[in-house]
């Protein structure tokens, strides 16, 4: 495992950076990942894809509170990684620098970085199903039980299958894709989209394209370099 000397020089010459991070980049602090290792994850039986999906919150909305309430207590003690660390030290390294993220743990903005897009909300916030107002439903605190404004049952506000993303975001990456140098793709399995477009955007506009995956995804054939390691271990090698 090592940084090409092509992929260090593009590194230090650089002014837009843009690195789209999955699931994977979480694995080392502990959070378990939906796809990676062959393993499907499920929750009482049922595919993750099943319970974290626009159909269940409309069929059976205490359940999808029951798997988010368990992900929210094994989340609320656990820290960021070196990957989120190293990550974090990027920003202030580039003209311009861009993190989108699928993770709705927070870990990026816990490490230090800001103005993080993510595409798929966040855990540590609940929503209004009807008047689509946020709530604080951070570890510290009982999740709230309706609606603080109108009274109306609360969701987690992050975006589950058939959903929309939130307004603006995805377009907002998908501009900044399409103007980076460098796009780094950190530990997703590049199955879900629009997420998984991003990489191809950036490398149709011109940019070098680097995955860090312990294992080939769908994206692997597309990007200029692929680095086969745990991101953890490979992005801190970027300080070295
Ligand atoms: C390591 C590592 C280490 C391990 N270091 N790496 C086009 C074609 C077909 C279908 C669609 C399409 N466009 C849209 C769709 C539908 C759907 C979709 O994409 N389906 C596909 C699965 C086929 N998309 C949607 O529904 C999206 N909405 C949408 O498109 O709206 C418009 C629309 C509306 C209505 C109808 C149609 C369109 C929304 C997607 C929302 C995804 N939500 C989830 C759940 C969030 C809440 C929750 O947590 O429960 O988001 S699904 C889940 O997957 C989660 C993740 O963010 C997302 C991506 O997963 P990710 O991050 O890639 O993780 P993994 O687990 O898949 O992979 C981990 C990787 O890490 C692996 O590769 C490992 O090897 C690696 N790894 N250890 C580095 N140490």
């Amino acid at each position: 495992m090592h940084i090409s000397s092509e992929l260090r020089r593009r590194f230090a010459d650089a002014q837009r950076v843009l690195v789209l991070t999955g699931a994977g980049v979480s694995a080392e602090s502990g959070v378990p990942t939906f796809r990676g290792g062959g393993q499907t994850a499920v929750w009482k039986g049922m595919p993750f894809d099943v319970i974290s999906s626009a159909a269940m919150v409309e069929r059976d909305l205490p359940a999808v509170w029951e798997w988010f309430d368990y992900r929210r207590d094994f989340m609320g003690a656990i820290k960021p990684n070196a990957a989120h660390e190293e990550i974090a030290r990027w920003q202030d390294r580039f003209a311009e620098f861009t993190l989108v993220t699928q993770n709705i743990d927070g870990l990026h903005q816990q490490a230090g970085s800001r103005d993080v897009i993510e595409l798929h909300g966040n855990i540590w916030r609940a929503r209004c199903t009807v008047c689509r107002s946020n709530h604080d439903n951070s570890a510290e605190r009982a999740r709230p039980d309706a609606c603080l404004e109108c009274g109306n049952q609360l969701r987690p506000d992050v975006v589950l299958f058939g959903e929309m993303l939130p307004r603006g975001a995805f377009e907002f990456a998908a501009e900044r894709a399409s103007q980076c140098e460098l796009c780094f793709v950190v530990g997703t399995s590049g199955l879900v989209y629009p997420a998984a477009g991003i990489p191809e955007l950036a490398k149709s506009a011109g940019a070098y394209v680097v995955e860090v995956n312990p294992e080939r995804t769908p994206l692997s054939d597309l990007c200029d370099e692929t680095i086969t390691g745990k991101a953890g271990e490979v992005l801190p090698l970027f300080s070295q």
